[in-house]
């Protein structure tokens, strides 16, 4: 496909309410949206980095940087032949930056299937129309402030709930969830806050009967997981140490966790998180589709990966107003416990162009003219 303009949006959107996890607390969320028009159609994807590299070491500027300097460029040479399924080969040379990576290779991957009138879910191999969905609660002031939000999602419908956790955070709103909504599914996420040290400690997780336990120690530490899997009855689940095939295959070796979160963004792209599936298949491990609170665009790639066979576990892919109360595509919203997976062609999602405008904190043309 021939490019012919790319336009790199950075907008701040407000969240409907503050999210606070071990490394810190957002009350909007900043992303980087990329616009590409091709001669057939126009495609869109976000970058999932945050303003600081705190969940991981890419950050907006970062991203920005890569994406403009090295990657660009790189696509760009590769010619008019170039499809969706040569970019991860064609970025390949610059090492790292999985999350600038992703948001190019979904453009592109997007722009294409637009113009072949095929959806992501269908591209992706999904098997269902409708995804489970589960919601990620944060850091809560006190035990009360946190059964407020924990009910009022169940109320909703969600069928499965997620705790953020950290040292002096863990076992007793463990216990206060548990004690008040009875036989829920619970799992628990650490952003990486603890040490070999807290193997004992939590262990007293084990009490509980959690779905899971993702991602207690450092995305390096894969020997500490695997100690910590073999201690404790609750699965261990990798978030941030998997970062591709490669990892996952040395993770599931190790024995350093039975459950993976795959996140499209983490991983490089969405046909790379497929890959990450596959091998998750082959070795009977279940897997589900993590989130890092996108936007409308990023969500709909994300609910049509979560729609493969693997990932039975429901994801981190709650309903759009849980976190915008306006986004910039139509809302997705919980019917029946989970979201409907879109099949329209590519993303499936329409970008309203007033709202990323009104969003907006700059707009940059990358390559060719306003138009
Ligand atoms: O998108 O619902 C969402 C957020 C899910 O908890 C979530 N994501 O480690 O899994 C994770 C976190 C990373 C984002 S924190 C900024
Ligand atoms: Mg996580």
């Amino acid at each position: 496909m021939r490019i012919r303009s790319v336009r790199m949006y950075r907008l701040r959107l407000p969240l409907v309410r503050p999210f606070r996890t071990s490394f810190g607390t957002s009350t909007a969320r900043e992303a980087l949206v990329l616009r590409i028009e091709t001669d057939d159609a126009i495609g869109w994807a976000e970058c999932a980095a945050d303003p600081e590299p705190l969940y991981s070491e890419e950050f907006l500027d970062s991203a920005s940087i890569v994406i403009t300097d090295h990657l660009l460029p790189r696509l760009l040479a590769a010619g008019d032949t170039l499809t969706a399924a040569d970019v991860a080969r064609t970025l390949a040379p610059v090492s790292g930056h999985p999350m600038a990576k992703h948001v190019l290779e979904t453009a592109v991957l997007d722009a294409e299937l637009r113009a072949a009138g095929v959806s992501f879910a269908h591209r992706l191999g999904a098997v269902r129309p409708h995804v489970r969905a589960g919601v990620s609660v944060g850091i809560a002031e006190s035990i009360p402030v946190l059964l407020d939000e924990v009910g009022a999602a169940v109320e909703q419908g969600y069928p499965r709930i997620k705790l953020k956790i950290e040292p002096g955070w863990d076992v007793e709103p463990v216990r206060a969830v548990r004690e008040a909504f009875g036989d829920i599914d619970l799992q628990v996420d650490a952003n990486a806050a603890y040490d070999g040290r807290d193997i004992e400690h939590l262990a007293r997780l084990d009490a509980f009967d959690l779905v899971l336990i993702e991602q207690p120690f450092a995305e390096n530490d894969l020997l500490t997981h695997a100690a910590a899997t073999r201690r404790w009855a609750t699965p261990v689940c990798l978030d941030e140490s998997i970062r591709d095939v490669t990892t996952a295959r040395t993770a599931l070796h190790l024995g350093a966790c039975s459950i993976i979160n795959i996140k499209p963004a983490r991983v490089g792209g969405y046909l790379h998180a497929v890959a990450v599936h596959d091998l998750a298949v082959a070795q009977g491990v279940p897997v589900w589709c993590g989130g890092m609170l996108e936007t409308g665009i990023g969500r709909a790639g994300n609910v049509a990966l979560a729609a493969l066979a693997g990932f039975t576990l429901p994801g981190d892919v709650s309903a759009s107003q849980r976190y915008y109360a306006e986004d910039i595509t139509e809302p997705f919203v919980l019917r029946d416990g989970g979201l409907d997976v879109p099949s329209g062609p590519g993303l499936g999602v329409e970008v309203d162009p007033s709202v990323v405008a009104h969003w907006s904190v700059e707009t940059r043309e990358l390559i060719g003219s306003r138009r």
